[in-house]
């Protein structure tokens, strides 16, 4: 296994919309196992293909706690089948905007559809943490960042911070 560089904001990938997986291979699978090490290392509770800056439908995620064992999870093109209708808010985070964090109103419960690493057809109902995690990878699939809940102004002064990061460290 191997840790991937995370990209970060604004790196224009972030943006893009991922596409199907269309066959399940030894690629895709070790990809999987690379961003399992990558989250852990990170360390975060999930991650989209497209962070590690590969533009495909592939999302890890671990939601175990702190004194639980860890529950490593792939879900290969995941959708979402229905949404509940009651909602909450939680302070999310994003290993892409690092040291960023915002209150997000979503649907509490969801039914998720997804193929798991043997190909098989999964579809189960979540709450919790998992469901508020699967949404925001599910944007990510997308090209949809935190930030997009923000005002426009209030986004624009994250992105103006981030591409100012990006000058100061970034090569030359
Ligand atoms: O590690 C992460 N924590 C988190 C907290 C609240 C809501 C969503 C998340 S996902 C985030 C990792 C990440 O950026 N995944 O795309
Ligand atoms: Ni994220």
């Amino acid at each position: 296994m191997a840790k991937l560089p995370i990209i970060t904001l604004p790196d224009p990938l972030l943006r893009e919309t991922s596409k199907p997986i269309e066959h399940i291979d030894a690629q895709v699978l070790r990809l999987a196992d690379d961003m399992l090490e990558t989250m852990y290392g990170a360390p975060g509770i999930g991650l989209a293909a497209i962070q590690v800056g590969v533009p495909r439908r592939l999302v890890v995620l671990d939601c175990a706690g702190e004194d639980e064992a860890p529950d490593p999870r792939v879900l290969i093109n995941p959708e979402i089948l229905q949404l509940g209708s009651q909602k909450k808010v939680y302070e999310e985070g994003c290993l892409s905007i690092p040291d960023f964090r915002v209150d997000i109103e979503r649907p509490a419960e969801l039914r998720l559809r997804y193929l798991d690493r043997n190909g098989q057809l999964q579809e189960h109902d979540a709450g919790g943490l998992f469901a508020t995690a699967i949404q925001h990878e599910l944007d990510h699939l997308e090209g949809k960042l935190i930030i997009d809940f923000l005002s426009r102004l209030k986004r624009d002064m994250v992105v103006r911070k981030f591409k100012k990061l990006a000058r100061q460290d970034g090569p030359l």
